[in-house]
């Protein structure tokens, strides 16, 4: 009996060993699941459902089998993978969540989401975040020409690695009281979430008690989930 969470698998045709740890992941540990809530970058971009990529049908099927198999799975976007819509969740069976979601989990509160929304010291990527998440914008981008949403995609990523290269490391984190206010604006002691590709367990004060924030790790040679049963949450690293 238990609950999964996973985040930051950065799906990509280039790293075809990720891809196959996820596929055994969804057919393996998956399956004894309550549930398995996948906290954004599935994919390492996503420039829209009608996208051809063979590798999206492939993960399509996937996590549908899982869906089939009695195994809910939820979706929140991360900030590579924002304009996954509601095609891909129905083909894949995947419920699509708000960046932000309080879950009753026996018997705790968990507050999950992406992550990206709590590193407010890095104003460059909260303004480009604001930017990008304008339905008007979202709307036009999706209606131009596949060939030239790679283009601006691409141009993205570029922009985006060196902004990074120059970015202090500590900008790129969470904000300790951007977390403090986040959890005492829901009232929940566990906050579950990615981005940051800093996997760990932090202990802080909210709401006057202890408070526990666990950062899921980025898939890059071993997968990471954090699991949540009865007896407590654990975050787990493990071979592909
Ligand atoms: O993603 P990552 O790990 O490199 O860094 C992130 C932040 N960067 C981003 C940008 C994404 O990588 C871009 C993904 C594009 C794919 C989808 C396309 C959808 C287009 C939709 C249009 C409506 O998220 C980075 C953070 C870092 O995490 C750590 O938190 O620092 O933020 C930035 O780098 C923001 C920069 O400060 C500015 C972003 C550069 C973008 C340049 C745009 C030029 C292209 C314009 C084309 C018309
Ligand atoms: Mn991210």
């Amino acid at each position: 009996m238990a609950t999964l969470f996973i985040a930051d698998l950065h799906l990509c045709t280039e790293e075809p060993a990720i891809t196959a740890g996820f596929l055994r992941f969804l057919a393996g540990e998956a399956r004894q699941a309550d549930a398995l809530y996948i906290l954004g970058d599935l994919f390492e971009a996503w420039i829209g459902d009608d996208d051809p990529n063979p590798l999206h049908g492939q993960i399509a099927i996937a996590l549908r089998s899982l869906v089939d198999s009695g195994v809910p799975c939820y979706f929140i976007h991360g900030n590579r993978d924002f304009l996954l819509g509601k095609g891909f969740a129905r083909q894949s069976g995947m419920t699509l969540l708000p960046q932000e979601k309080v879950l009753e989990l026996y018997g705790q509160r968990v507050l999950i989401m992406h992550g990206d929304t709590l590193c407010t010291d890095d104003v460059g990527y909260q303004a480009f975040r604001a930017k990008v998440h304008q339905p008007w914008l979202q709307k036009l981008f999706l209606a131009l020409p596949l060939y030239l949403r790679k283009r601006i995609a691409a141009k993205m990523r570029a922009g985006s690695k060196s902004s990074n290269s120059v970015k202090d490391m500590a900008i790129m984190d969470v904000n300790a009281q951007t977390v403090l206010h986040t959890l005492e604006r829901h009232r929940v002691q566990h906050l579950i979430h990615g981005h940051t590709h800093r996997p760990a367990v932090h202990q802080l004060n909210a709401n006057g008690e202890p408070a526990f924030r666990y950062v899921l790790g980025a898939w890059h040679t071993e997968g990471s989930m954090i699991k949540v049963a009865p007896e407590g949450i654990e975050l787990i690293a493990f071979p592909f």
